[in-house]
């Protein structure tokens, strides 16, 4: 057979970098960049390594199922048919959901971000939900829901695709690209040969860290202090867009001192401004003093006149008189609490990086941006997403050309199935009640909540747990109470590609096509706007090995044997993929015809919040007062903080034994807990690491390649030192996801199974009070030689 090259693109992680497959003989012998995409210009190792995943010796291949006991050293796998497999998980489904409830089936589905399962996750969410569980596992809390959800408290949107080709300056603020998104990092490089200005904030030296102008190098987890005083030297010198902030953010709306919540027109004494005011119109006043009057309800202005972003009064209420202030003085006097001084003795950044940070975006246009990581894995990650959005939104540069645009270029339709989870089994989320904001909404739950009720059956007991990929055990930690929850659940079904360390526990395990051997449908490629445009129907380049199916097979193999084939769209996935695209313009056919993608005729919208509406009132910004919420009274009403307020107590107290600060960081060699076991990716990074400064490590007698011991109050994990060159002192970072043992005589061999999971070490009595992150980027540990 000849070889063929077909376009596709490759899901690995978030990059997803368009290429071509080239398939011999019908085995897939590689991939090569495909220049013309929009994310397809490079390609990582990882991506590269594809043929060793697909045609891996351990790769699942059959349906299996345990013989003997869970605990018992061989699990006595023996292959099953699909259709006995797919019969009866979804007969205890029904079964759990009939004499139970759903919500006692609890799901875990792996990042989108970080594996193949992004071609299939809009199907898998569609039957969680379909079928009645609020309870998904889904890591977002540690993952994406920060920038993705948290910001939602200020723009009332995600983080929004930063628009790298027209920015003046670019801002990293916890966020590697060039190890975790390839086609970003180009994106940046590109804008940096422009001329553009590139501020990294990240602890580590990063390869972008060092070509920055400036590097903030920030203590983990003090990210909220250096957002609050990078906004204070903008607001002090009057260096941030006050035009901007007066239109479009709540800035200018009096806070009342006695209740913390707008004044509002029924709040007024009947006679002074308004008798029988309407509690849906917020008051504030322009320069003069006079009132202003805003509609919430229509976003607009009732008044004319200026409004005042500072302004300071006493007003006559219902309740008597009362002090108000603007919301933006409250804001400004917050980020006023953090001077360069105090900055740096939080976060470790020199006054002199501050202020050449703060002139950088003060001086610049336009502003583009991206944070992830690094600053959502804290107990304080909530309120440091809210420092950073908002200390953003002084640049005004938000919705902009060459800042952070939010929407896509189309209006694809959501297939996910967000309405079909009734409203009573929604509100059953584990965790809910204690985060009432949190990802619990969307039905995401922790593991740790999951793990309780599994064995403590608090507040309701959840007896079967279905996986769609995850490695719970080491991605997440408490690797103690997951193997015990494992243990204890009364049904377990895991699907993957490969038995990892938490699939050894399942009853049943599914072989998981690769995208390699799938379709896989993507609806714009966010390295840039323009790529926002792109649309493709990657083909499965080969034939699956052995008899494994795509997640979307399984899925619609369980929702036919629940009876829900009805909401699976007839049990076809083409039919659903055209309902994706119904409003488009583009259809299945279509895309089929043109491997390489279509691009959708509409482009993502600038300054969306200012288009006008049918009845000519802008659009402003899907938040309750339809602007940036400088303010927010829904975390007030929630017991959290209206404006962000940084304070040490937020992290986890320090403890002298531990006096190293205990981060973690990706590498480009794996995602997550995979890829260890490819042996081209192996050589790249062949035992876990942990970062240190040269001062810690001398000072513990540790030199390069020594194996050392993480040590925590919760765990231990042993990887080999590597020093890093400009790392400050006093933080350490490790690696998460190595379960695959080490070579014989190693400190993590078969004889000491999981002594590199770094998260066995990381406690998680702290976490966030609105979303439920844990410490990943900010526990305290010390460095032992081993
Ligand atoms: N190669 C590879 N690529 C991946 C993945 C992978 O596992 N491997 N995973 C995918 C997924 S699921 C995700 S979520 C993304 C994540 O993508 P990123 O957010 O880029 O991931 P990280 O490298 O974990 O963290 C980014 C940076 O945060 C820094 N950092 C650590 N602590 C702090 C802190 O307290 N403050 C600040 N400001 N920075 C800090 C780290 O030094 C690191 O350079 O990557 C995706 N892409
Ligand atoms: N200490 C520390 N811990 C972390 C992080 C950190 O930065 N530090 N990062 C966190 C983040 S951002 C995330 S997203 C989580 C990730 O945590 P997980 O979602 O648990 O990710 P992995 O550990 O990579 O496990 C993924 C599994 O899914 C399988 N898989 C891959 N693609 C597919 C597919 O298409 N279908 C199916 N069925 N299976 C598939 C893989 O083979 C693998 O076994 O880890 C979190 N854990
Ligand atoms: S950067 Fe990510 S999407 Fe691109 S080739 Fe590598 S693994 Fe694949
Ligand atoms: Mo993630």
């Amino acid at each position: 057979m000849p070889t063929v090259r077909t376009p596709a693109f490759c899901t690995q992680c978030r990059s997803r970098c368009g290429c071509v497959a080239v398939v011999a003989d019908g085995r897939l012998t590689g991939i090569e960049p495909l220049p013309d995409h929009p994310s397809g210009e490079k390609l990582c190792p990882k991506g590269r390594a594809a043929p060793e995943l697909v045609y891996h010796p351990d790769r699942l291949t059959r349906p299996m199922r345990r013989t003997a006991p869970k605990g018992a050293a061989d699990p006595g796998w023996v292959p099953v048919s699909w259709d006995e497999a797919l019969s009866e998980i979804a007969g205890r489904m029904a079964a759990v959901a009939a004499d139970h409830g759903p919500e006692q089936v609890a799901f875990s589905v792996t990042t989108p971000s970080g594996t193949h399962i992004s071609d299939s996750i809009a199907w898998i969410e569609r039957l969680i939900r379909a079928y009645g569980s609020p309870n998904t596992i889904y890591g977002t809390e540690i993952c994406n829901w920060h920038k993705d959800f948290a910001s939602r408290f200020t723009f009332g949107t995600d983080i929004g695709t930063p628009d790298f080709a027209n920015a003046d300056c670019v801002l990293l603020w916890g966020n590697n690209p060039s190890a975790t998104w390839l086609a970003r990092a180009v994106e940046v490089q590109k804008a940096m040969r422009r001329g553009a200005r590139l501020i990294v904030v990240d602890p580590r030296p990063t390869g972008l860290a060092r070509r920055a102008d400036p590097w903030l190098p920030v203590r983990p987890g003090t990210d909220q202090a250096l957002a609050l005083g990078l906004a204070n030297l903008l607001i002090e010198r009057g260096r941030f867009d006050a035009g901007f902030m007066a239109r479009w953010s709540n800035g200018p709306l009096l806070v009342r001192a006695d209740s913390g919540r707008f004044l509002r027109a029924s709040d007024l004494v009947p006679g002074d401004l308004l008798p029988d005011g309407r509690d849906d119109v917020l008051l504030a006043v322009d320069a003069e003093g006079r009132r202003l009057r805003f509609d919430a309800g229509r976003g607009d202005w009732l008044d004319g006149g200026e409004p005042a972003l500072w302004s300071s009064i006493e007003v006559a209420t219902v309740d008597g008189r009362v002090a108000c202030r603007s919301a933006f003085e409250l804001y400004a006097e917050a980020a006023a609490a953090w001077p360069p001084d105090r900055v740096a003795a939080v976060t470790g950044v020199a006054p002199e990086a501050l202020d050449a940070a703060a002139r950088g975006l003060a001086e610049a246009g336009s502003v583009a941006y991206y944070a992830w990581n690094g600053v959502g894995q804290s107990p304080a990650a909530t309120q440091t997403d809210r420092a950073i959005s908002l200390f953003y939104a002084l640049t005004g540069s938000y919705g902009k050309a060459g800042g952070n645009v939010p929407g896509g270029a189309a209006a694809f339709r959501d297939i996910a199935g967000g309405d079909l989870l009734a409203p009573g089994q929604r509100a059953k989320a584990l965790g809910l009640d204690a985060r009432p904001l949190g990802p619990g909404l969307n039905g995401w739950v922790t593991a740790r909540d999951v793990w309780r009720a599994v064995l403590d059956r608090d507040p309701y007991p959840v007896r079967m747990l279905v996986s769609f990929g995850t490695n719970l055990l080491v991605s997440q930690p408490d690797a103690d109470v997951t193997a015990r929850a494992l243990a204890a659940l009364e049904f377990h079904v895991h699907a993957d590609f490969f038995l990892n360390a938490t699939a050894r526990h399942a009853d049943i395990v599914l072989p998981a096509a690769t995208s390699w051997e799938r379709e896989g449908l993507r609806t714009g490629f966010d390295s840039s706007l323009e790529g926002l445009r792109r649309v493709q129907l990657r083909p499965p380049v080969v034939a699956p090995v052995g008899e494994a199916r795509s997640d979307t097979d399984i899925v619609l193999g369980l929702a036919d044997r629940l009876g829900l084939s009805d909401l699976f769209f007839g049990g076809s996935a083409d039919a659903g993929h055209d309902r994706v695209l119904a409003d488009t313009g583009l259809t299945v056919a279509a895309l089929r015809a043109s491997p390489e993608g279509l691009a959708v005729g509409g482009e993502a919208v600038l300054e969306a919040h200012a288009a006008a509406d049918a009845d000519g009132v802008p659009r402003g910004f899907p938040t309750p007062t339809r602007r940036i919420e400088v303010y927010s009274e829904r975390l007030h009403d929630h017991g959290q903080r209206p404006v962000p307020a940084f304070e040490p107590a937020d992290l986890i107290p320090a403890d002298p034994r531990y006096p190293l600060r205990l981060g973690s960081a990706k590498t480009v060699a794996y995602c997550h807990s995979q890829h260890r076991n490819i042996a081209s990716l192996r050589r790249l990074m062949p035992d876990p690491v942990v970062e240190m400064a040269a001062a810690d490590a001398a000072a513990r007698g540790l030199a390069q390649g020594d194996w050392a011991a993480v040590v925590t109050a919760r765990g231990r994990a042993v990887a080999r030192v590597s020093i890093l060159r400009d790392l400050p002192a006093g933080a350490v970072f490790g690696q998460h996801g190595w379960w695959v043992d080490g070579p014989d005589g190693s400190p993590y061999d078969g004889s000491h199974p999981l002594a590199a999971n770094i998260n066995a070490a990381i406690d998680t009595g702290r976490s966030d009070p609105v979303s439920g992150s844990i410490p990943l980027r900010c526990s305290w540990c010390e460095v032992e030689r081993l």
